[in-house]
């Protein structure tokens, strides 16, 4: 059985970036529904007690296609959210610090140029998907992007996301319409940098 992670904030407490509308139907309908057609498909191919990164890092274990591909977009889009809402915060914006802070610095060559970087990524995205930083294997920090539900994991990399940037057009619409990179400027000033602090310390 898998948990829709629940939100520490309500949904307006990200305003102005992003509206209290966009915030609950994302949440509580965007990914609710992500997550009990997870619960669904997973029950019905017997592995709904398996973790949800195994799951995702092995769906080619999933013999049935139509349920692979299913687990594949929902168990990617309950994972994907679960990351997003996680790494948001009324509290957020500001610069890494610590660790994190220098080994993007050292990666990256300054948050201003990670910010670049993440952004043409984000914004380069051809239609529904996302935008990454994971930890390698080894402990290194890599950018990507990917379409639809997919993921670093579910994309057979072996990295682990610690930063998860949602451009679905669900994600952005209502507040800044086709303007994909006005919300991405934003976003930036609701990432909460601890908690991504926190995966990178648990990941490196
Ligand atoms: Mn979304």
């Amino acid at each position: 059985m898998f948990e829709q992670y629940k939100l520490p904030y309500s949904y307006d407490a990200l305003e102005p970036v992003i509206d209290a509308e966009t915030m609950e139907t994302h949440h509580s309908k965007h990914h609710a529904t992500y997550t009990a057609t997870l619960n669904t498909l997973a029950e019905k191919a017997g592995v709904d007690d398996v973790e949800i990164t195994k799951l995702l890092a092995n769906l080619s274990d999933i013999s049935d296609e139509t349920l692979r591909n299913g687990i594949r977009n929902n168990g990617g889009g309950y994972y994907n959210h679960n990351l997003y809402f996680k790494i948001m915060s009324p509290n957020g914006g500001g610069e890494p610090t610590g660790a994190l802070k220098e080994k993007m610095d050292a990666t990256f060559g300054s948050y201003e140029e990670f910010k670049e970087k993440i952004t043409a990524l984000a914004t380069g995205q051809f239609g529904s998907g996302w935008a990454w930083m994971s930890v390698t294997p080894s402990g290194d920090l890599v950018l990507s992007n990917s379409g639809n539900q997919d993921n670093p994991i579910s994309l057979g990399t072996g990295n682990t996301p610690i930063f998860a940037l949602d451009v679905w057009e669900h994600a952005y619409y209502l507040k800044y319409k086709n303007l994909r990179a006005a919300y991405v400027k934003e976003f930036f000033n609701v990432v909460d940098w601890d908690a991504v602090a926190a995966l990178y310390e648990a990941r490196k």
